[in-house]
């Protein structure tokens, strides 16, 4: 028997980016451990990576191509060689690009792998050959990159693992014991060197109980918070008036607008006590340092980008960026451009007048009858979006089309792939190269393969070499290596040095102190408090609270009186990836939907009651989980669960909202507004 020890990265869309070890036995995957060398992770994996190797070998994985033989969303499918499945996909793709033009394609994808070749490389030169819709937006992160670039020119903030460094932290819109588990410990450091651990979340989640004190703020409504911040600071003299003359522009504009938002003002607007706000911003202003973390879920609103801006000021005004530790820490993801440059994998003949669509209005593309040329042809990979995408019914109403052409690359059979017309099977991340950049952290992981592809399973690559191929095509740039692909992106490191380490810390400066002295990425060096450039887009150009039209202070909320949070909630889920699989959705029990007892007992309802959470939008029957998490006024319904055995939705997201936020392309799903009533 040979066995071997392969070192890689956990690829999935998770800010921990944890290094793992693979034991294999005679070409067989049979341990997955945590790499204890990884400076982040430590060694440890996760609840749902620590059953990988399950997921791997599941009988559920999706191991040839194949073709639709029943009706679409049907799941009914027959097995077909690659060379039948391929041809089936030139010859449509062919057709529709001779009749409507390439637009009529529209490639679909999201961070199903964050790999930095898997994610998205060849393919961008593939659908440029074919003159494709291009892709735009964001369903996670590009909000809160633009928000904060707003305020400091680039998305670049501090090193979250710098936050054991802090006296005071502040948890804003972010559930780290869940979502950023290997951070904790970084955290409770600090809170064992003194530091006050505070949260700002209209959940209770398990890191809001374990925070020294929770502020529960109607959802959407946090910017009014801030911006009372300001005010305090402001009164209060709780301010580095060196730092501010030295490094911002704007605080005089600044001062004068939010003169107004007394803590008394912004209390009513998120449903807070005023002394609240005023200790808040007293601890705030007075801790040294003082770290603000924060991660993606609160770009999900109407004013997400504004979130992010407006957040990026109050360290500013502390000047609390001199100090390692202060600060604020977000995704660490621009960090990697000091030794990665993706834009490599743009071609050259990108047309950039070619239209553009955004990922999160997919269910407006396939559907508006306004889309001119139509969508014919739609490749999904890495995706989900039939769960994953706000008004999830209107995409599965598109998918229906007789006239659209479906290609999903899927390692299972999830919701969106019983769409497809043509299935391709994924390899998944034990059997195929890559290079992890994270933005949990700031080092890059390798991932060398450590199995053969299981099946008939190839990797993304791979996929877009085949369909050039078929299609056609002979451009050397489609048909590039994973390796070539890899090193044509690195600067001042090699892939040798990667595979020998496992894990090499981005070539930037330590300590990170990205704001010391200023440095601001905007064209003054400055950090914006004003921003010319905002007001330029026809954007607010000072912070400014605007009510999410479709939140609790926003004027449907007479007709629809519930604000419906969705947010990851499981141990064992991963998104959309695991809920099917017996190790993960059955242990976590079903979907729900929580409330809490004042708006029960309104309704006449009682824990485990079945009943109907609906909008104008969708339906759906799940059983009531009363508890005391939630403020009356606010529920919510765990994300990640696919239908039921019978095919019928119960992803919340049948009931989001795919309302654009401010800017930054993202999607404002957590303003949604619900009634609930006793299922009959
Ligand atoms: N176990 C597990 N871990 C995961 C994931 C998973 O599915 N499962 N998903 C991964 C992915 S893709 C991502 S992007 C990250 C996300 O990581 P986070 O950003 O930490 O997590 P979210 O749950 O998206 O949102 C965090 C919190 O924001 C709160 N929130 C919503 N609206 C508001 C608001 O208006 N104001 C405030 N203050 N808070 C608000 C929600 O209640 C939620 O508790 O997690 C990653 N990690
Ligand atoms: N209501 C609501 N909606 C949300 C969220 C929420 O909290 N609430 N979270 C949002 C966020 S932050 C995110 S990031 C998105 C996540 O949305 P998605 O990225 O769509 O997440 P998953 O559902 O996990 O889908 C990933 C899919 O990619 C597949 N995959 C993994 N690796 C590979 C590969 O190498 N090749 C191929 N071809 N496929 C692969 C997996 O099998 C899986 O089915 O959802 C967003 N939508
Ligand atoms: S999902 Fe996140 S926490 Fe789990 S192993 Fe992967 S990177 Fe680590
Ligand atoms: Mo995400």
């Amino acid at each position: 028997m040979t066995t071997r020890s392969v070192l890689g990265t956990c690829h999935h869309d998770c800010p921990d980016s944890c290094g793992w070890i693979a034991t294999v036995e005679d070409g067989v995957a049979v341990k997955l451990r945590g790499n204890p060398d990884h400076p982040f992770s430590l060694g440890e994996l996760c609840p749902k990576v620590n059953h990988f190797i399950d997921r791997v070998y599941s009988p559920d994985r999706l191991l040839t191509p194949l073709v639709r033989n029943g009706p679409k969303g049907s799941g009914r499918f027959k097995r077909a060689s690659w060379d039948e499945a391929l041809e089936v996909v030139a010859d449509r793709v062919g057709t529709v690009v001779e009749t409507l033009g390439g637009e009529a394609v529209l490639p679909w994808w999201d961070a199903g792998t964050q790999g930095l070749i898997q994610m998205s490389s060849l393919d961008r030169r593939l659908f440029a050959r074919l003159g494709a819709s291009r892709l735009t937006g964001s369903l996670c992160g590009g909000t809160a990159s633009d928000g904060t670039a707003a305020t400091y020119g680039t998305a670049h903030a501090a090193d979250p693992m710098d936050v054991r460094h802090a006296k005071f932290v502040l948890l804003w819109g972010t559930n780290t014991k869940l979502t950023n588990r290997h951070l904790w410990p970084f955290i409770e450091e600090a809170r064992q060197n003194g530091a006050e651990i505070v949260a700002i979340d209209p959940l209770r989640t398990s890191t809001a109980a374990a925070a020294d004190r929770h502020i529960q703020p109607l959802p959407g409504t946090d910017v009014a918070l801030m911006l009372a911040m300001m005010h305090v600071l402001i009164r209060d003299g709780l301010l580095d008036q060196e730092y501010i003359d030295a490094y911002s522009l704007g605080f005089e504009a600044l001062r004068d607008h939010v003169a107004d938002w007394t803590p008394v003002r912004a209390a009513t607007e998120c449903g807070l006590e005023s002394e609240t706000i005023e200790q808040l911003a007293r601890e705030y202003g007075s801790a040294r340092p003082a770290h603000i973390r924060t991660l993606i879920g609160a770009e999900h609103h109407e004013n997400g980008a504004m979130f992010f801006r407006a957040l990026s000021c109050l360290p500013v005004l502390t000047g609390s960026w001199r100090v390692l530790g202060g600060g604020l820490s977000k995704s660490t993801h621009s960090w990697a451009a000091a030794n990665v440059d993706d834009s490599v994998f743009d071609p050259t003949y990108q047309e950039p007048s070619t239209r553009t669509i955004n990922m999160n209005h997919l269910g407006r593309a396939l559907t508006d009858p306004t889309v001119e040329p139509p969508i014919q042809a739609l490749f999904v990979w890495n995706g989900n979006p039939v769960v994953t995408v706000p008004n999830a019914d209107l995409i599965r109403q598109g998918l229906r089309r007789e006239d659209l052409f479906t290609v999903v690359s899927e390692q299972f059979m999830t919701d969106t792939a019983r769409y497809a017309d043509v299935v391709f099977p994924a390899t998944t991340q034990l059997e195929q190269v890559d290079l992890i950049t994270a933005w949990g952290h700031v080092y890059l992981g390798w991932n060398e393969p450590a199995i053969e592809p299981v099946g008939e399973s190839v990797p993304n690559t791979e996929l877009w070499r085949r369909l050039a191929a078929a299609m056609g095509f002979d451009d050397p740039d489609l048909f590039e290596s994973d390796l070539s692909l890899i090193e044509s992106t690195l600067t001042g490191l090699s892939i040798d040095d990667l595979r020998r380490a496992g894990m090499i810390r981005a070539d930037v400066p330590s300590p990170l102190l990205p704001y010391a002295e200023g440095g601001f990425g905007t064209p003054s060096g400055k950090a914006e408090l004003h921003s010319t450039a905002l007001g330029n887009l026809g954007l607010d150009s000072l912070p400014t609270y605007r009510a999410p039209e479709e939140g609790p202070n926003g004027s449907l909320a007479k007709k629809y009186p519930l604000s419906l949070l969705t947010p990851k909630h499981h141990t064992r889920f991963l998104n959309t990836s695991y809920s099917h699989l017996p190790k993960h959705g059955p242990r976590e029990g079903g979907p729900f939907v929580e409330m809490d007892r004042v708006d029960a007992a309104a309704r006449g309802l009682t824990d485990g009651d079945r009943v109907q959470v609906w909008n104008d939008r969708a339906r759906l029957t799940l059983p009531a989980r009363i508890s005391d998490r939630l403020r009356p006024g606010v529920v919510a319904i765990p994300f990640g669960w696919w239908s039921d055995d019978h095919g019928e939705p119960m992803t919340a997201n049948s009931l989001t909202s795919d309302t654009l936020t401010d800017w930054g392309g993202g999607v404002a799903y957590s303003d949604t507004l619900v009634e609930i009533s006793r299922a009959l």
